[in-house]
């Protein structure tokens, strides 16, 4: 377990307390144990006796090893045997914390959303001290909203859903071969719901044993060539899963990947030589059923390219992959250059997030901080910078071919100034520019801001660019086409943040700034090492954005990362 998980967990195991009723001090002690861990700037491998520090207890303590040591906790277990899991659905409807959900338990034994609902229309919840008729109103209104869900899901919502799913599907004998299709497999910004295709000789086993997956809500349908379940996780979802036998699977696959706009014009395409495409496979003019061992053979058979999921949108794709077209790979990536350790609000330490960089094959990270204004993220001073250069100098000697360039990511504040001064930034071989704060102000304010960090001779990329978390956050009012021409002018770099909660730039404004010739740099902005993996959707969301390799600067050799660098500074 890592410091992030083992807060989270103590964050859990004080939140069951409250909802159980236990006295506060306990509770307490909980919260203040997991924010002492979060303040302290080493790693859980390197703090060697957790009830040293001021904040954790012995009881605390006792909790904090049996998690490290079992990756468990046997009290956060009995605490879920004795609460009703209904009750920590209620968690999902906005306004209802620990506290108040503890009052319904105790005072009107309500143990899930239909009891809540009843009680609210009994007009009982208003009763309650705390409550009240506007509260009771809110609560009504929100499980209407919670019970029909989201129209679209986010995609950082449903990646984990993915992940658990792939994981079952592994586990049945019968299933030849599956994937992923839809929306999801395309990295659309949010899906309606979710897809698979599986190959398979034995569609009435599968089918069944389908029906018996984790977290099955209700059974849409189950047939011989399509099951339909509805799943509830954060929210009720649908899954569609197609059964076909191994020969139509490709084309069965490319079908229900979509996008539909993509079918259309692959039909219009088989239509020129008379014949049809459809999820069996190609129909000829002598009625002969062609399928596919691969994607690549399928647009092989019409002289075109491979285009991959994320470019299928139905519009110029098919047209510009009759010749070959070089967009960015995965394997151009040479480095990070937005990470984060424990010195500001990271799980990590500096010489574990290079250890992993190392080991993903990175040349080069950068290692960019919160600055000093982000009191929440345990923001660095100025003291602390040069501090971690120093620390980072001496990892560097201990390393022949990987380097881990000093940098920030600093806070923009919100009349435009800067969080350190120049002398300081004058000292970082990276720095980054970024808004966390004021995020209401208008469109010139915000403009201000970005364009007083663009004009800084020292800052070389502006991190996530508009703000936003997709499906929860719009972002502040940034004129996109205006920051693209500063950063031109002043050669400084825009970000695409690979975080899937963000993926900020969007491809649209990814392919402005390439046209206009902005460089970019697609970053993770990792608090932990597991999350270095999210390079992968930074790359999917260029390509969907027609990226070059050239484009983006940590493609780029270290010599000539650093020559750039110098040159956008001078
Ligand atoms: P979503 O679910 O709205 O996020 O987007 P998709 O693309 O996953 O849409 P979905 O789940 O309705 O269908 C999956 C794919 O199946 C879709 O991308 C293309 C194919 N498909 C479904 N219905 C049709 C249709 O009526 N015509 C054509 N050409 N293709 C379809
Ligand atoms: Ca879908
Ligand atoms: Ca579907």
């Amino acid at each position: 377990m890592n410091k992030k998980e083992v807060v989270r967990t103590l964050e859990t195991i004080s939140l069951y307390l409250e909802i159980k009723g236990e006295n506060p001090f306990k509770i307490a002690a909980y919260r203040r144990a997991a924010k002492a861990l979060e303040e302290d700037v080493r790693s859980m491998d390197q703090i060697e006796d957790v009830e040293s520090l001021p904040g954790i207890g012995k009881g605390t303590a006792t909790i904090i090893n049996e998690l490290l040591k079992t990756g468990e906790s046997t009290l956060l277990e009995e605490l879920k045997s004795e609460i009703p899991e209904g009750l920590m659905e209620l968690l999902n409807i906005p306004g209802l914390g620990g506290k108040k959900i503890a009052s319904l338990y105790k005072h009107l034994h309500i143990e899930d959303l239909a009891s809540l609902q009843e009680a609210c229309e009994e007009e009982k919840v208003q009763q309650l001290p705390g409550f009240g008729k506007r509260t009771e109103q809110n609560i009504l209104e929100a499980i209407h909203e919670y019970g029909e869900g989201p129209e679209r899901f986010p995609i950082s919502m449903v990646i984990p859903i993915v992940a658990e799913i792939e994981e079952q599907l592994e586990t049945i004998a019968d299933i030849e071969q599956y994937s992923v299709a839809g929306s999801y497999r395309r990295l659309q910004e949010t899906v309606k719901d979710l897809d698979f295709v599986i190959a398979t000789d034995n569609p009435i086993k599968v089918s069944e044993k389908l029906t018996k997956l984790r977290h099955i809500r209700s059974v849409v349908s189950a047939g011989e060539t399509k099951v339909s379940l509805e799943f509830t996780y954060e929210y009720p979802i649908n899954i569609d899963f197609r059964l076909v036998p191994a020969g139509a699977f490709i084309t069965t696959l490319h079908h229900f990947t979509g996008s539909q706009d993509h079918n259309i014009l692959m039909r219009q395409l088989a239509k020129k030589s008379g014949e049809k495409i459809s999820e069996y496979g190609i129909e000829t003019e002598d009625g002969e059923l062609l399928t596919f061992e691969s994607e690549e053979q399928l647009y092989r058979y019409y002289n075109i390219h491979y285009i991959p999921p994320e470019l299928r949108e139905g519009k110029r794709e098919i047209d510009s992959f009759q010749e070959k077209v070089d967009l960015i790979e995965a394997s151009d990536i040479k480095g990070d250059l937005h990470l984060h350790t424990t010195w500001s609000d990271g799980a990590n330490t500096l010489e574990e997030m290079a250890k992993a960089a190392i080991e993903k094959g990175y040349d080069y990270i950068a290692i960019t901080d919160h600055s000093q204004y982000l009191k929440v993220a345990n923001g660095l001073t100025r003291e602390q910078v040069i501090k971690q250069r120093e620390e980072i100098k001496r990892l560097n000697e201990t390393f022949t071919d990987f380097t881990i360039l000093t940098g920030t990511e600093m806070d923009i504040l919100p009349d435009g100034s800067l969080d350190y001064d120049d002398e300081l930034l004058a000292g970082a071989d990276f720095v980054i520019a970024a808004i966390h704060s004021a995020f209401s102000q208008n469109k010139d304010k915000i403009m201000h801001r970005l364009t007083n960090a663009l004009r800084n001779v020292h800052v070389d990329l502006i991190a996530h660019p508009t703000g936003r978390l997709i499906g929860r956050r719009e972002g502040y009012a940034v004129d996109l086409d205006m920051l693209i021409d500063v950063a031109k002018e002043t050669n400084t770099a825009l970000e695409l943040n690979s975080n899937p909660n963000r993926l900020d730039l969007a491809p649209e404004w990814l392919k402005k700034a390439q046209e206009k010739g902005v460089y970019l740099a697609i970053n993770t902005d990792a608090h932990q090492v597991k999350t270095l993996n999210h390079m992968q959707y930074g790359i999917t969301t260029a390509r969907k954005g027609w990226i070059k390799k050239e484009t983006v600067l940590n493609t780029f050799s270290l010599a000539d990362l650093r020559q750039h660098l110098n040159k956008a500074t001078n």
